[in-house]
Order: C-alpha cells, then structure tokens, then sequence
C-alpha cells in the first residue's frame, strides 16, 4: 500500500473542530494588558445582530483576523475583540412583527451570530465581549452624558428635524438619502420639535485639521469627512432693510461678487419671515409647503427652484441699490445666517431661481485672458477678473475680497463657516438607552450618578404592538412630588451612533465597574487598525472622533485619535451587483461552511480581490479554495511520511534553486502582509506549492528543501487559514502552536539569485547583456563578455584602453 492510501484525508470539519478546542483549552486569544510588551489593537467594526452574518461580515471580519493572527506572530501582543452593536430599529421593528420583547429577538440573534463567528476560527478575545443593550454598557454612556450637559456639550434646543412617519422618528441629514428615510424608504418631513444635541460643532476645526495628520487613513475617507465638515472662508455682510432699522445677514464666500448681486434670499424659516406671515396668506402658504418637504442638502440641491417676493427691500451696502429680498425653497436655514446675496451671474443656483423668477442677471467676473463671459444658462463660476464693478475693476479676487471687506468696514466680518452641523441624538423610539434626566415642570435636571442607569423597561405587552417610552407611565412617572407637580422622566432615547462612538473604548475594560474607561484602556488605544466599511466614513467615523476627544478632554483617554489605521474593504458583488437581503442575491455562509469549511471560505474571501477593492462572488471560487487546501494536506503529509532515500545524491544547484525559491517567497509574502496584499500572499504561496510538487529530490539535503518550504507555507498561511495550517503543523512533529510560531524570516543571501545579467558596453553604447554568477569580479566579466560573439565584432582590431565595472550591474569597454 502506498502511502496515499494509509495518509490522514482532509476533512475540513474535523479539522476545524480540533483547532478550534485547542485554541479554547488553551484560552490562546484572551488578551492581557503587559506594558513590557508592543501592543497591537486590531477591530472590525461590531455588527448589529440583525440575525444571520452576511458575506459582508464574512469578509470584514476575515480581514481583521488575518491581520491579527499576523500582527500576533511579529511578537505584538494582540487585542482582537468583539461586541454586538445591538440598539436601534431594525430590532424594534422586528419585535412588534413577531410579538417579541425587542431584548429577547436581540439576544436569540446575537447567540446565533455568535456562533457563526465561532465556526469561522476568528482568534477574538471573548472574554471582552460587549452588548450595547446591557445595562453595564449604557449605564456608562448615561453617565458621559450628564457629564456632557454639565460642560454645555449636550443642550436642548428646538429645531427643524428631518421626521420619518413610517418609523417615527427623527432622523440625522445622514440618515436622509433622496429625500427618504434610510430604513423605510418613507418620503421625510419637516418638522419643528425639541431636540436634544451635542455640540460637535465646537470641535468641528479640530476634526478637520486633525484629518490631515490621519495618513493610516485612506484618502477617500479623509476626503469624505473633510467634505462632510465643510469649512469655507468668507465674509458675513449685512445689508440693512429699507425703511427698518434693522439688517440682514448673510455669509458669502465670493464677495468679490458683491457688484452682481441682484436680490437677496432668506430661507423658509428665516425669522425676519414670522413677522411678515400673518399679513401674507401666500407667503404663509409657501413657508408651509416648504416645510413639508425634506431639508436635506442633497434634496434641496435638486429641487425645482421656487420662490415668493417678501416685499421687504434691503440697501446694497456699496452702490446702495434697493435689492429685492425674496424667500426661497433652496437657502437652508442652517447653513451661515439663513440667508444670501444672491449673484445669478456667477452662481447657478442663483441664476436658475433667477431665471425662474424673471430677477435681473449681472455678470461681475470676467476670465483672467478672456471678454466678459455670456450667461445663457450656465453661470460662470471661477474665479477671474473683476469687471462692471466700478472702481473695483481688474481686481483678482484676493485684491477685491480685500477692498471689498475694507470699504464695508463696520458692515462686513471675515467669517469661517462650517458645514457640520450640531449631532441631534433624540430619538423617539423604545430600543435604545434611555436620556438619564428628569422634568420638573419645565426645569430640566440631570439624573444622579447615583440613580444610573435609567434601566430601559420591558415592554408592558407586546401582543399589542412596541410603545415608545412616552407611553410608558410606568416608565415616566417618578411618583416623586415637588412644588405639586409630578417629576418626570424624559422620554427620548439616544441615536445609536451614541453607542457606537465609544465601544473601541469600552472593549479595553469591558468589566470596569467604576469607570467608563478605566485604566488599561492607557495600554490598549488607540486601536492600531480599524476595519470596516466605507459607508461609515463620515457617520460612524465623525462621531467617534469626536467622542474620543471629548473623553481626552475629561481624561479619561490620552491622544486625540481613536483609529490609527484604518482599511475600508470593499462591496461583495453577485453577478456584479451588491449582494444584499433587498436584493434577494445573498448566499449563507453556514452551507458553504458545512460543504467546504471555514477555511476555504476565508482563502476565498481574502483571494478573490485585495481587500478595498470590489470582490465578485463565486461558488466555484469556495470550491477551488477547497481544493488548494486538500492539495496542501495530501502534498505536505505525503512529504512527511515518505523518507530520504541514503542512496540518492543531492543536486546542489537544484537545491540551492529550491531554497531560493522558498526565501525569495518569504520576503514577498512579507511584503505582501505589510500592505494587507493578502490575495497575491496566497498567490504566492500557490506558486511555491506548485515548485515544491515538482521538486523530487529524494536525498536528505533534498528533503529539508522541501521540509522547509512546506513549513514557510503552512506559516505564512496561518493568518489566513489557522484550523489547517494549525493541525499541518502539528502532523509535521511540532509542539509549538502555531499561533505562536515567529514570523519567518528571509536569509537574504539564499533569496538572492546566483545569476545575474550584465549589460556590456563598448564606448558607452549597449552592445550586449551576459549572464554571470552573481558578485563575480571584475576580472571573471572581462573573460566572459570578451568571449561573446557580439562584443567581439564591436572590439575586433581595437585596442581596450581600460574598462570600468559596476559589480552585478554593467561592464563598459572603452576601446581605440
Ligand atoms: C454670493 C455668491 C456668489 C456665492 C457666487 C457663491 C458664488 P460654501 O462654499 O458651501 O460655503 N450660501 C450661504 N449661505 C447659504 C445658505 N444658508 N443656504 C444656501 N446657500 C448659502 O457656499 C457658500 C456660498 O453658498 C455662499 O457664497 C452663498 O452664496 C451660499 F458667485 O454668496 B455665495
């Protein structure tokens, strides 16, 4: 019987299961803060347990773990943990479909995805585990937040909020996309109620300075949070109101345009407006219409230009034309003073309400080399030359910003305005943490730390339907009596995002009952590298860098960022588009797990495409995966069942050819980790799999060739596939796991190739290119570059004055 036929087959599934009970025996992933050590914080973004792990989740997760297990086998000491993310509506929604407490749906699908992750080998520190919805969590958060309204960071206001009717609740600008919700797909409202907020805005100039310094970041994610903040130099210039004593504001960023401006334009909800409505049934009637529809940036940029005449008249504060002061449906209240100089020539949406409203149009600017422009229906937008614009003309714009702001003395302020706009964090809905503070009448004061948490109660009876907690009097109500009124609870809950802006903290010391970020969260942050989706770049991503500098200012963390490095792995597609539940084009990762394995499907995910990029899924692809990995096994344990022949006499070049191979593919594989290239790393490893199926030197020196390249193979593919590579490991004779086996190192003289090629000259010019032993002397070249046919005829019957060598490199004849 051959060996083949006695030899251990592949099983995936007991493999798995053995590598997985060693790995808990041995409780391989629990991290332990060791100052005495580097530390590397790896996280993957913490999935809501909406029920089943998609392929999605697969792969970010597959990422993060490749990158741990590597990180873990340079010598750091490793913190890989995992949590569920496990407020918000998704949860809610589902409890009121199946008549479930919103805890009980939330905890079965945590339990299942729990499992999942397990099945899949991802070395996690469990023992760290977080569920937002506990108690032990959000008490903390409960707690950040009365600290937060002690120092004014988090205040009341009333504001216009974008209203979800089928969901609810309010929702952030992010969460509106075309001008619908983003989980219901309901057309929004606008609507004006009191909201609680946090003032993101005063750390808006350090979020985007702080960008800059992010270089582990990618750029578009720098760029998308650069955009999302939006900082814009200009002036604020008042116009004064005709026959008033009042004025109005505005914020421009071309002033240099200030001699164009034909009208003035305030948003729906400018207050000077208010004054006007009750003697104005249309204008009452536009502010109304206007209000139904969503405030959103993106929305108002494409809606139809619409507007109404004020009647009000206000002095051009240069020339003191009276310019007509119009409301319209495209100035957003919240942007600068609710209000612009509106210059038709120059800007487009000014031009197309113009255009719309029969208001006059001047063209001001001119390109710096070319005549006044003709506005048909384009405005011209750049920066050019003053013209029609009286003692101003032939200025740039920086001359006219500076004369303008100059001559408006008094009337006009240099002004940075930002985009960012404060984080509105009520939410109206049950599953969430409840505000820690309590109503008197109107006075408003902060639960005690005390009294934390303000538990989030059961439902009193989900057969009929989830009640958000101002439905809950059991809830609300404290039965305390002060000055003959009730004491109440609030009965708002916190946006999500208030979660998850903080857990990379929490997971440092998720059993610290004293703190909400206790010492060893000093070890462990910043977390090293992050991964996740892109989609998060301006939400989820903002937040927590402001959070984390809020915690920095209460000294709870040190350094101002949370996320050194950042990778953003890229969409799964099927059939070229993006797998989703909606799409209905999903694959569960337990079948292909139970056909192939978790490893087979961790190879494909990491193969298929380097993980920013897109990856198109493919059966086939788990299938072919499966292969390499059976491949792996039966070729490594044939090898390592079989003997030297002590007949057999080595080849040494062939072997000197084989262990060059196997260091030349460490130091790729190498470089390959370094950038998370993990897809070529496996491509790699293939190759040199392949080199040593062929390679069938049976002699001792032979076999410890080819014992070693199988070693550097099963190593460096640990990361990737651990449960394989970790019982390989074992078949070969080792005690050691392998998780904790060292990264292997290149010798870099054997990756080096013997042969080299040498260009030979003759004058200067190229006239041939020679193969040589690499590092040959001066003299060897001579000999063989004056024996080639070519250099030969360029000599013949001339003298070699000298020749001068660049070792390894070129060889130059100068001959006579
Ligand atoms: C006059 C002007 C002339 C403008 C021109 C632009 C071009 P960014 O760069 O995004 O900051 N604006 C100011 N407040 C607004 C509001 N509340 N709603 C809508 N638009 C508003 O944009 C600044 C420009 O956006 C400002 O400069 C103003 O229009 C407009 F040729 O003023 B500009």
């Amino acid at each position: 019987m051959g060996a083949l036929d006695t030899m251990e087959k592949y099983n995936a599934a007991e493999v798995e299961r053995e590598a997985q009970s060693f790995w808990d025996r041995h409780d391989s992933f629990r991290a332990v803060a060791d100052p005495a050590r580097e530390k590397f914080y790896c996280l993957s973004m913490f999935p809501y347990p909406s029920g089943r792990l998609h392929i999605g989740h697969v792969r970010n997760y597959t990422i993060g773990d490749a990158i741990s297990r590597y990180q873990r086998m340079l010598g750091k000491n490793v913190l890989q943990p995992m949590g569920w993310d496990a407020f918000g509506l998704p949860a809610e929604n589902a409890a009121r479909d199946n008549r479930v407490q919103a805890a009980d749906w939330t905890h079965a699908n945590i339990q299942y995805m729990r499992n999942q992750l397990k099945r899949l080998g991802y070395a996690y520190d469990w023992s760290r585990e977080i569920t937002t919805s506990d108690e032990s969590y959000y008490r903390w958060e409960q707690w950040f937040f009365t600290r937060l309204l002690e120092r004014g960071i988090a205040y009341r206001k009333n504001a216009w909020v974008n209203w979800d009717p089928v969901d609810k609740t309010v929702l952030a600008n992010e969460q509106v996309i075309d001008g619908k919700g983003w989980r219901s797909g309901a057309r929004i409202e606008r609507r004006k109620i009191a909201q609680w907020f946090l003032r993101i805005t005063d750390y808006a100039e350090e979020l985007l300075d702080g960008l800059d310094a992010l270089d582990g970041w990618p750029e578009r994610a720098r760029q998308m949070q650069a955009n999302w903040i939006g900082r814009s130099y200009g002036l604020a210039i008042d116009f004064e109101l005709a026959g008033s004593d009042q004025s109005l504001t505005v914020f421009t960023t071309r002033p240099d345009t200030l001699m164009g401006s034909t009208y003035i334009a305030l948003a729906p909800e400018h207050p000077q407006l208010e004054k006007l409505i009750p003697a104005n049934p249309e204008l009452k009637a536009f502010v109304e219409d206007c209000a139904r529809q969503s405030t959103a940036e993106a929305d108002v940029a494409t809606q139809a230009k619409r507007g109404i005449d004020t009647g009000l008249r206000a002095r051009h504060p240069l020339n003191g034309e009276a310019l007509p002061v119009w409301c319209a449906n495209f100035v957003l209240m919240e942007y600068g003073f609710g209000a612009i100089m509106s210059v038709p020539a120059h800007d487009q949406r000014d031009l197309e309400f113009a255009q719309a409203c029969g208001l006059p149009v001047r063209c001001v600017i001119r390109p710096v080399d070319g005549g006044e422009p003709e506005i048909g229906d384009q405005a011209f937008t750049d920066k050019g030359v003053l013209c029609n614009s009286g003692k101003y003309d032939g200025m740039d714009f920086d001359a006219a910003f500076a004369a303008m702001a100059a001559d408006l003395g008094a009337r006009a302020r240099k002004t940075v305005n930002y985009r960012l706009k404060d984080w509105g964090i009520s939410r109206q809905r049950y599953w969430g943490a409840p505000i820690p503070v309590l109503w008197h009448k109107d006075q408003m004061e902060a639960v005690a730390d005390r009294q934390l948490p303000v538990t989030l109660p059961p439902q009193p009876d989900v057969g009929r339907g989830i009640l958000p907690l101002s439905e809950m009097p059991a809830f609300y109500r404290t039965g305390e009596v002060r000055d003959g009124g009730e004491v109440l609870r609030e009965t708002d809950t916190f946006d999500t995002f208030f979660e998850s802006s903080w857990y990379y903290a929490r997971f440092c010391c998720p059993g610290e009952d004293r703190a909400m970020v206790g010492d060893e969260a000093a070890y462990w942050l910043p977390v090293d590298q992050y991964v996740g989706g892109i989609e998060h770049a301006v939400l989820h991503l903002l937040y927590a860098r402001f959070f984390h500098r809020l915690m920095r200012d209460m000294r709870l963390v040190k350094g101002s960022e949370p996320f050194t490095r950042l990778l953003t792995q890229g969409m799964v597609l099927k059939d070229g588009v993006k797998m989703s539940k909606s799409r209905n084009n999903t694959v569960n990762p337990d079948e292909l797990i139970e056909r192939y394995g978790a490893d087979a499907l961790r190879l494909f995910v990491l193969f298929a495409s380097p993980p920013e990029r897109t990856l198109e899924w493919s059966d086939r692809g788990v299938e072919g995966a499966s292969r390499f990995l059976k491949r792996l096994w039966n070729l490594a344990l044939a090898h390592e069942e079989g003997g030297a022949d002590p007949d057999a006499n080595a080849d040494a070049a062939a072997v000197r050819e084989m262990r060059r191979l196997v260091h030349k593919t460490i130091l790729k594989i190498s470089g390959d980790y370094r950038r998370c290239g993990f897809n070529t790393a496996i491509a790699a490893a293939m190759e040199l799999l392949n080199a040593l199926s062929r390679f069938d030197d049976q002699s001792a020196q032979g076999r410890r060739a080819k014992t070693e390249g199988f070693e550097v193979i099963i190593i460096m593919l640990a990361p990737i596939v651990p449960h394989v590579t970790h019982c390989l490991w074992r078949r070969l004779g080792h005690e050691e796991a392998l998780i904790d086996r060292p990264w292997p190192v290149a010798d870099p003289q054997l990756a080096r190739s013997d042969q080299c090629e040498v260009v030979i000259q003759v004058n200067g010019k190229l006239r041939s290119r020679i193969q040589v032993a690499t590092g040959s002397e001066e003299g060897q070249v001579k000999g063989a570059a004056l024996q080639d046919r070519k250099v030969k005829a360029f000599i013949a019957g001339k003298e070699v004055v000298k020749a001068i060598y660049v070792k390894d490199k070129l060889l130059n004849f100068v001959v006579r």
